[in-house]
């Protein structure tokens, strides 16, 4: 050190002043002086033409110099040192890659070499000229394929990721060819603003792509195969790379949407220290982005919204957005309560509202958040059957005036079969709905859950890469861009009618609610969580900084909302809200069980069946259906007999024509899962469709029947839905066999069973499941009847079996004329449909019994018995009606009456006991069935008839199968032997059985 003391070395800049290269002289103590000069070209190309630079690969230089006190620092030293900062300043010791990690920057610097492009006029080398060329335009490519996996999106600030596909240096491009000029192809037609823009140095061309691709939102759609939609897409992110200007009201706007949002939260936490909310802290931005959607819809016309959410942020979606009360909200806390004047309530975090916007430029948007069980996701498909009949009912031919607005978590949206199976609903014919715009609240954890155990897939939201839809991905950190990207969402949507995705990336700052620690799995996470500011105070510094808004702006915002938030909470405490039912009001109990005229006039049925019969006169039919449609005319010509398709072709014709509509959905429901309906012909000779219950009358009702794609939760969901938004319209949807249903319990136990009672939201939804024990194994044989007994209570399902056509058409006209006001049942109804029975010639009726009567909870027997005679009544219910019916001829056996319980739920207990009472006191009381002891109805029936008997000192008996854990045999001979068996039991004399018979030898325990 002593070498230097008393020394000085120092820096000088002369090249600020353009002086190209300087030597300073040293002054006394100054053991040396570095001089920079002008970074410029060299002298003798500064006259030339920027493109010829460029082409033969002349860069700026920069001289540096150094003077040196000879005594202080050796001419080697100082020749070493110089050499040095060449080498720093081209690139060795990483010397460029560790500032870019400091600054996290995504990308590779530019690495100096030897210019391998240098083409000179009149010669070089043309092939690897085109070679670059084609380089260049690779490289645009890949930034559009992939530029979003370098983007900014996580507010946490993950590590920068590299990818070779995105390196201009994989290419073969060098630091030489950045000011060379390059074809720009299709990014020259996006940024041209009208006229192409041909050509771009590459320099240029990698800022807009990197600005347009790698800034604060990433973009994912270069997989859609459409070249239009790509090249809107395009046209409307890369003129300005995704960061085009916005208001200055606007962004004030975004900043109070986050205050608000903010302090909403805020409150809460305060007030009901402790009570789950799932507060939406760390993704406050979700809220610009939905009012940003809101204002862009309303704008345009739209005139509703219908949002499905899960529990995040849905109390304040409801409070900011959609104007629920706060009232009911805090008196929500405040009871824990159910809120429904009616009926079991649900907790606050799954209550829906409904409300209308209006914004300063005059319109106005009705919002609706749809009520949803715990169950993610479960609400997709239930939105989208909610939103189709109000597009219809506007006339709203191109789907753009309802919207579905679906907001997810990132967990849930990667890991839930029912999000797969909607997003597939999307472009379907029978079940689209225009598009939907998917938020998902990305804050990168599930419950406890890290994404990296919660998919296989780089993305939450790789599965809607499969309807192509264009997912933007977003820093929620960044309000503004998350307002862009809800732009160019909703603009999408409404041009392309497809669905959109806005993934949010963003954080949960609390744990999953807000009494849940969340350092217990995440101890590094949330320390980092809680050391980082809050979107709304790093808006409002970024606000600030840029002299948009004041801090006494800011306080007033926060003021305010504080201020409403205390009186309406005020207000709270001195009464208890209850939540409205907004839906039509629920028949009554009392009044299922009447059952109201549904028979249709002579007249009226003929002209359906003139109508099932007409073929336009250059129609094919095929030549096997001929033979269908001639013996439908004939049958009712002669009063029968009608069977099954018949009879509920009558029931839709009729309804159609007197104008209520009917639409009818399941696996291949149109032709009919075992050939019986043939709801649609298609022309034998070129295939066109032909559906004749469309043409029964020209001021008919709509008639609609789909095939359905294959799964059933989100198409059983999608017709709750439309149930809910038409309640007017018969709904049906079918299993393919009753026993698929089981893959759709959720929807079924959660809305079907369950959504008037928790929610005051009644459905007439029809659910028609084939069921029957026909020996084809321990699938298509059961719809799980057992199933919806259990689930029934409080009237809120209706449970049949009908075994007549007949009966089969009243309850279906019931529903839709049941009730009082003959307004309909609007409960829903499950509905055991038949298999074998459609073609079992004793299952028939006849027109009569359509053009009279209705439909009857319980058949007494109808044969010509004398009641005195009777020692034994068998209970029963469905198919095997009919096998008793036949054994009971053969016998004969003139003592058994046969009485089917035809409407298992509710349970006409009155009419089962006067039915009981026309036979003497001490016959004998069975219930026979065909479903193991377990399943069927024994159960359940055993609760309702025993005490019925018990009077008279009668015990039901049981006949059918042992109790079982698979619904059915898997041999077809076994079947027959069992179905012998059961029905010879149900006809064996009393000593010689218990009142037990399980078939089989094997008695029940
Ligand atoms: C079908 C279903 N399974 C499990 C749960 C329990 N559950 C509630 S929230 C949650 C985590 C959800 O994570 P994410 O979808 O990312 O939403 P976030 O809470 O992070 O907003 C889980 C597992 C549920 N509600 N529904
Ligand atoms: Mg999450």
């Amino acid at each position: 050190m002593a070498d230097f003391e008393g020394t000085t070395i120092s820096l000088t800049n002369p090249g600020t002043v353009g002086t190209v290269a300087s030597m300073p002289r040293l002054m006394q103590g100054q053991g040396a002086i570095i001089a920079t000069g002008a970074i410029d070209y060299p002298a003798e190309y500064r006259g030339a033409a920027p493109d010829t630079r460029a082409l033969i690969g002349i860069s700026k230089v920069m001289t540096i110099t150094c003077t040196y006190d000879h005594r202080v620092i050796q001419g080697a030293e100082s020749g070493l040192f110089l050499a040095k900062v060449q080498a720093l300043l081209e690139g060795q010791d990483d010397f460029y890659d560790a500032i870019f990690a400091d600054l996290r920057l995504p990308y590779q610097p530019v690495r100096w070499e030897p210019d391998r492009g240098a083409f000179l006029p009149g010669g070089g080398d043309r092939g690897a000229q085109v070679a670059q060329q084609a380089a260049v335009l690779q490289l645009i490519n890949a930034y559009r394929v992939r530029g979003h996996l370098l983007a900014d999106l996580d507010p946490l600030g993950s590590e920068p990721s590299y990818h070779p596909e995105l390196d201009p240096a994989k290419y073969g491009l060098t630091i030489w060819d950045l000011d060379r000029e390059f074809i720009t192809g299709s990014l020259g037609e996006a940024i041209g603003g009208g006229s192409p823009q041909p050509f771009a140095t590459l320099r240029r061309i990698l800022e807009i792509v990197r600005q347009t691709y790698c800034g604060k939102i990433g973009c994912e759609y270069m997989n859609i195969q459409v070249p239009e939609q790509k090249r809107w897409l395009q046209q409307r992110m890369e003129p300005a790379a995704n960061n085009w200007p916005l208001d200055a009201a606007v962004r004030r706007r975004i900043l109070d949407r986050l205050l608000q949002a903010e302090e909403f939260e805020h409150f809460l936490h305060a007030r009901f220290v402790g009570h789950k909310r799932f507060s939406l802290e760390g993704a406050e931005s979700a809220m610009a982005i939905l009012d940003e959607l809101m204002r862009r819809a309303a704008s345009n016309a739209v005139h509703e919204m219908v949002i499905g959410m899960a529990h995040r942020g849905r109390l304040n979606v409801l409070a900011n957005l959609v104007g629920k009360p706060l009232r009911q909200i805090f008196s929500a806390f405040e009871t824990e309560e159910p809120l429904s004047a009616q009926g079991s309530g649900d907790v606050k975090y799954h209550l829906g509202a409904s409300g209308v916007r209006s914004f300063e430029d005059g319109s106005e948007i009705v919002v609706s958040v749809s009520p949803n069980p715990s169950h993610l996701e479960a609400v997709d498909p239930v939105v989208e059957g909610i939103v189709r009949p109000k597009q219809d009912r506007l006339g709203d031919a191109k789907r753009q005036r309802v919207i579905p607005l679906l907001v997810h978590g990132d967990a849930a949206f990667a890991g839930q079969g029912v999000v797969a199976e909607t997003l597939n609903l999307s472009q379907l014919d029978g079940y689209s709905t225009g598009g939907t715009i998917h938020l998902i609240i990305n804050n990168q954890i599930g419950f406890t859950t890290p994404p990296e155990e919660a998919r296989s897939t780089p993305y939450s939201t790789d599965v809607a890469r499969m309807v192509q839809a264009p997912i933007f991905h977003v820093n929620g950190d960044d309000p503004e861009a998350c307002g862009r990207a809800a732009q160019l969402a909703f603009d999408y949507r409404q041009q392309f009618s497809k669905d959109v995705v806005i993934d949010m990336f963003c954080y949960r700052r609390h744990g999953h609610n807000e009494a849940d620690d969340p350092s217990y799995t995440q101890p590094i996470l949330y320390k980092k969580i809680r050391a980082h500011p809050s979107v709304a105070v790093l808006h409002s510094e970024r606000l600030l900084r840029e002299g948009l808004v004041a801090q006494a702006d800011i306080d007033a915002v926060r003021k305010r909302a504080a201020g409403w938030l205390g009186q309406s909470f005020e207000e709270a405490q001195k009464g208890e809200e209850r939540f409205e039912v907004q839906e039509l009001t629920p028949v009554a109990a009392e009044e299922i069980a009447p059952a109201p005229n549904t028979a249709v006039d002579r007249a009226t049925l003929e002209r359906v069946v003139n109508g099932l019969t007409r073929f336009p006169a250059d129609f094919h039919v095929h030549p096997k259906l001929r033979g269908f449609v001639e013996r439908r005319r004939e049958a009712f010509a002669k009063g029968g007999p009608i069977d099954w398709a018949t009879a509920e072709a009558m029931a839709f014709g009729s309804l159609v024509l007197e104008g209520t509509p009917v639409r009818l959905s399941g696996q291949d429901s149109a032709r009919g899962t075992f050939t019986q309906r043939h709801a649609i012909f298609y022309d034998y000779e070129d295939g066109h469709e032909f559906c004749p219950l469309r043409h029964v009358a020209p001021d008919q009702a709509r008639f609609d029947v789909y095939d359905s794609q294959l799964s059933e939760e989100a198409v059983i969901g999608f017709e709750y839905g439309y149930s809910i938004g038409d309640p007017l319209t018969l709904t049906l949807w079918e299993a393919q066999f009753g026993d698929f249903a089981n893959n759709a319990q959720g929807v079924i136990d959660e809305f079907i069973a369950g959504s008037e009672a928790k929610w005051g939201q009644p459905s007439g939804l029809v659910l028609l499941l084939p069921h029957g024990y026909e020996g084809q194994g321990p699938d298509h044989s059961s719809a799980r009847i057992e199933r919806f007994l259990q689930l029934a209570a409080e009237d809120n399902l209706q449970v049949c079996n009908p075994s007549t056509p007949a009966q089969y058409f009243h309850l279906l006209r019931r529903q839709m004329f049941g009730g009082r006001d003959r307004r309909g049942m609007r409960k829903p109804l499950v509905i055991f449909t038949p298999k074998s029975l459609l073609r079992h010639t004793r299952a028939v009726s006849r027109v009569e019994d359509l053009a009279g009567g209705g439909f009857r909870e319980v058949l007494a027997e109808t044969g010509p018995l004398e009641a005195e005679h009777v020692r034994r009544i068998l209970l029963t219910s469905g198919k095997v009606y009919y096998d008793l019916a036949a054994t009971r001829e053969a016998k004969p056996a003139s003592d058994v009456a046969l009485v089917r319980i035809e409407q298992l739920y509710p349970f006409d207990h009155a009419e089962v006991q006067d039915v009981l009472l026309r036979y003497p006191l001490t016959a004998e009381v069975f219930w026979v069935q065909e479903e193991p002891q377990n399943m069927g109805a024994w159960r359940f029936i055993h609760e309702q008839v025993q005490p019925l008997i018990a009077q008279t000192r009668r015990v039901l008996g049981y006949v059918g199968r042992p109790a079982s854990a698979a619904t059915a045999t898997g041999s077809h001979r076994r079947h027959e032997q069992e179905q012998r068996e059961l029905v010879e039991a149900a006809f064996a004399p009393t000593e010689a059985r218990s009142n037990i018979r399980v078939i089989g030898g094997r008695r029940a325990r």
